[in-house]
C-alpha cells in the first residue's frame, strides 16, 4: 500500500447525518439496547483500532472496564487526525467524533476492512455515551476532547508531548438509552481471544477495575496469537482427539480477497465450521462457507475416485461425510461486504465462492497427495460416516414408520394438552416420573403437556448417530415435539413445520444433577435440534430455591440474597419464629406449590436459551460432555465458584 495514496488528510472525512438520530433510534444503529448493544459500542471502538493494526499501525489494543462500568479502549495506531477540517472549521477528531460515517470508512481511498455488520464508526458509540473522552497521540503531541451524549463538551486542547502515536478513547454508556450498563468480563474476554486468532500478531489485553486478584492487582486475561487460525482450530478442538498430527492451513489472495482457513479432522462426530468476514463471525455462513464445502466434496470425491477407496461401498457418500468430523476456521477479508439473510450472518458476495474453492481446492489436492497416511485415515473416517449415516437413516425411518402405524404416534408417557394451536401451547420436559406426576396434577391442561424424561438422558456428544434414533427418551422427545429429521440432497435438515409447542420448557431440580440433566438436554438440542434453539422455542424453568415461613406467610425466594431480603423483611433473623425450607429438588413441592412457583404463567420465572455465543457455547459443550478429561477439569476449577454447592 503506497504511504502516499493511504495518508489521510482531515479533509477526506464527509459529513453524512447528524447524532440526534442515532439517539432517536439506537437500535438501527447498534442492533439493540440490552446488553447486546451495549457490547456493541466496546466492538465499534475496537473495529477501528483493528484497522489500524491491519493497515500496519498497531500492535497493541488494551481495554479496561472500569469501577462504574466505562470502558478505555488504547492503540498504538496512528492517532485520529487532529487537523482543520476545512470544509468544516474544525478539528478532525471531533468531525470524526460528531459527525456520522465520519470515521474516514465511506471514503473508498481508505481501505477498510474491520467491522463491516453495523460498522457504524465511533461517532455513534460518543452519541450512545453520557460521557466520552478521546485522547490521540500524534506528531509529537497530546490532544484531548471530551463529549456528553455526542456533544463537544469543549475544544479540542493540546495537553502535552508524546513520543508516541495512538487513541485513548474512555466512554461510559448512556443510562438514558441502555436497559443494562453492566458489562461480562466473559463476554469480552471471549471475542479478544477470537479476534487474537483472526489477527495473528496482534496484541490484546482486558482488565477489570471491578474485580481485585489475589495478589491485589485486577483481574485481567492476554490474548495473542502467533499461529492465528491453526491455534484457533486447536483452541475450539482442545477437547477432541485429532486425527492428524497438524491441521491443514490455506491462505490466498485474489482480486483483493483475502482467504485464510484451517481445517482438522478428529474423532468426534460433528462437523464445526466457524467462519469469518472481516472479523465477524458469519453465523449462518455464506458464499465463502460454501465455496470451502464445495473444495472439499471435490478433492476429496477426486481423491477417493482415483485412488477406487470407494469401489465397495454400496451408498452414496455425501458432502456432509466429508465433514463429520471436521473443525474448521474459514476467514476471509472482503473490501465491499454484503450481508444477507435474517440476522445479516450470511455473505452474499458471489465471486467469493470460487475465490476461497479455488484457494483451498489448491492446497489440499497437494495436501492429499503429500500425506498418505493421514489422508488414508481421514478417508477411512469418511467411509464410516457414510456407513453410520446410511444405518442412522435406516433408524430414523423405523421410528417414523411405527409412528404412522400406531396411529396418533404420540408417546404414551406424554400428557398432552388440550389446544392444538402451537402458538399457546408448551411442553415441560420433566426430570422423572415422580416429578413428572405432580407436574401433571399441578399443570394447566388446555395449554401445558407434560413429558417426564428418564434420569440422566443419552450423552448426544459421545453416542453414534444411530444410537441415538434408537434411544427410548429421544424418540419420545422426537414425536412429542412433532419434528423430524430429514434428507435433503444427501444434507440433514430438521422440519419443524409440525412443531406442536411454541415454548419447551426444561424442568429439572435446583442442584448439581439438575444442571447435569439440563446439560444434557441442552446438548441435545444444540446438536440435533439447533434451529429450536436458534428461534428461541427452548426454555428452562427456575424453581425456588427456598420457602421462608413465618406463621401463616409464606414467600418463595430464588437465590440467597433474596432469601436474606425476606427475613430482613420479616423482622430480621433474630425474629427466630422464622423458618426456612431449602428444596432440594421438584418432587419436594406438592402439585400446588410448583404450579404456583414454576409452571404458572403469571409468577414464573423461565430462562430463554439463546445462541449468545453459537462458538463457545460449542467448545464449552464439548468440554462438558467429550472424551478428554484435563480441559474439562481445567474449566471446572476456574468456574468452581459459579457451581451450585449442594448442602
Ligand atoms: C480516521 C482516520 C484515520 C484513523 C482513524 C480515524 C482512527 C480512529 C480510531 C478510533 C480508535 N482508534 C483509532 N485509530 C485511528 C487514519 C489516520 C491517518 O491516515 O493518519
Amino acid at each position: 500500500m503506497s504511504e502516499n495514496k493511504s495518508n489521510y488528510s482531515a479533509n477526506n472525512i464527509q459529513a453524512l447525518e447528524g447524532l440526534e438520530a442515532v439517539r432517536k433510534r439506537p437500535g438501527m444503529y447498534i442492533g439493540s439496547t440490552d446488553t447486546k448493544g451495549l457490547h456493541h459500542l466496546v466492538w465499534e471502538v475496537v473495529d477501528n483500532s483493528i484497522d489500524e493494526h491491519l493497515a500496519g499501525h498497531a500492535s497493541h489494543i488494551d481495554m479496561i472496564i472500569h469501577k462504574d462500568n466505562s470502558i478505555t479502549v488504547v492503540d498504538n495506531g496512528r492517532g485520529i487526525p487532529t487537523g482543520m477540517h476545512e470544509k468544516l472549521k474544525k478539528s478532525a477528531l471531533e468531525v470524526v467524533m460528531t459527525v456520522l460515517h465520519a470515521g474516514g470508512k465511506f471514503d473508498k481511498d481508505t481501505y477498510k476492512v474491520s467491522g463491516g455488520l453495523h460498522g457504524v464508526g465511533v461517532s455513534c458509540v460518543n452519541a450512545l455515551s453520557s460521557y466520552l473522552r478521546a485522547e490521540v497521540h500524534r506528531e509529537g503531541k497530546i490532544f484531548e476532547q471530551e463529549y456528553a451524549q455526542g456533544k463537544p463538551t469543549g475544544e479540542v486542547k493540546e495537553i502535552g508531548e508524546s513520543d508516541k502515536n495512538g487513541t485513548t478513547i474512555t466512554f461510559k454508556p448512556d443510562g438514558e438509552i441502555f436497559e443494562s450498563l453492566v458489562y461480562n468480563f466473559d463476554t469480552l474476554a471471549a471475542r479478544m481471544r477470537e479476534l487474537s486468532y483472526l489477527n495473528k500478531g496482534l496484541h490484546l489485553k482486558l482488565t477489570d477495575e471491578r474485580e481485585e486478584n489475589e495478589e491485589g492487582g485486577y483481574k485481567s486475561a492476554k490474548f495473542y496469537s502467533e499461529g492465528g487460525l491453526k491455534e484457533f482450530v486447536a483452541f475450539v478442538d482442545e477437547s477432541r482427539t485429532p486425527l492428524i498430527s497438524t491441521p491443514i492451513y490455506v491462505t490466498g489472495k485474489e482480486d483483493n480477497v483475502e482467504v485464510e482457513v484451517a481445517m482438522q479432522y478428529n474423532t468426534s462426530y460433528s462437523e464445526n465450521i466457524y467462519s469469518f468476514v472481516n472479523n465477524i463471525n458469519t453465523r449462518e455462513g455464506g458464499t465463502h462457507v460454501s465455496g470451502f464445502r464445495r473444495a472439499v466434496n471435490r478433492v476429496f470425491s477426486k481423491y477417493a475416485e482415483d485412488n477406487g477407496l470407494f469401489s465397495k461401498l454400496k451408498f452414496k457418500v455425501s458432502g456432509e461425510d466429508f465433514r463429520e468430523g471436521l473443525t474448521s476456521v474459514v476467514s476471509v477479508k472482503v473490501p465491499e461486504p454484503q450481508f444477507k439473510g435474517q440476522t445479516k450472518g450470511e455473505l452474499g458476495n458471489q465471486e467469493v465462492t470460487g475465490i476461497v474453492s479455488r484457494a483451498v481446492g489448491e492446497v489440499l489436492a497437494h495436501y492429499l497427495e503429500e500425506n498418505p497416511k493421514d489422508s488414508k485415515r481421514i478417508v477411512e473416517k469418511v467411509i464410516l460416516a457414510a456407513t453410520a449415516r446410511h444405518a442412522a437413516r435406516k433408524a430414523r425411518e423405523m421410528v417414523q414408520r411405527k409412528n404412522v402405524l400406531t396411529g396418533s404416534g404420540l408417546p404414551g408417557k406424554l400428557s398432552d394438552c388440550s389446544s392444538k394451536d402451537p402458538g399457546e401451547s408448551e411442553i415441560f420436559l420433566v426430570e422423572g416420573d415422580s416429578a413428572g406426576g405432580t407436574a401433571k396434577q399441578g399443570r394447566d391442561r388446555t395449554f401445558q403437556a407434560i413429558l417426564p424424561l428418564r434420569g440422566k438422558i443419552l450423552n448426544v456428544e459421545k453416542a453414534l448417530e444411530h444410537k441415538i434414533y434408537e434411544n427410548e427418551e429421544i424418540k419420545n422427545l422426537f414425536t412429542a415435539l412433532g419434528v423430524s429429521i430429514e434428507d435433503k440432497d444427501g444434507e440433514r435438515v430438521l422440519n419443524i413445520e409440525k412443531l406442536r409447542y411454541h415454548k419447551i420448557v426444561i424442568m429439572c431440580d435446583a442442584d448439581v444433577d439438575g444442571s447435569h440433566i439440563v446439560t444434557l438436554i441442552l446438548t441435545f438440542f444444540f446438536r440435533y435440534m439447533k434451529p429450536l434453539i436458534e428461534q428461541g422455542f427452548i426454555y428452562i424453568a427456575a424453581p425456588p430455591l427456598y420457602l421462608v415461613k413465618k406463621g401463616n406467610t409464606k414467600v418463595y425466594a430464588w437465590n440467597e440474597e433474596e432469601r436474606k431480603e425476606i427475613i430482613t423483611n420479616m423482622g430480621g433473623p433474630e425474629t427466630s419464629g422464622i423458618k426456612t425450607q431449602r428444596y432440594k429438588g421438584l418432587g419436594e413441592m406438592n402439585a400446588d406449590q410448583l404450579w404456583e412457583t414454576t409452571m404458572d404463567p403469571e409468577e414464573r420465572i423461565l430462562r430463554q436459551v439463546t445462541i449468545e455465543d453459537a462458538n463457545e457455547s460449542d467448545r464449552i459443550f464439548s468440554m462438558l460432555m467429550g472424551d478428554e478429561v484435563p480441559p474439562r477439569r481445567r474449566f471446572i476449577e476456574t468456574n468452581a465458584k459459579y457451581a451450585n454447592i449442594d448442602v
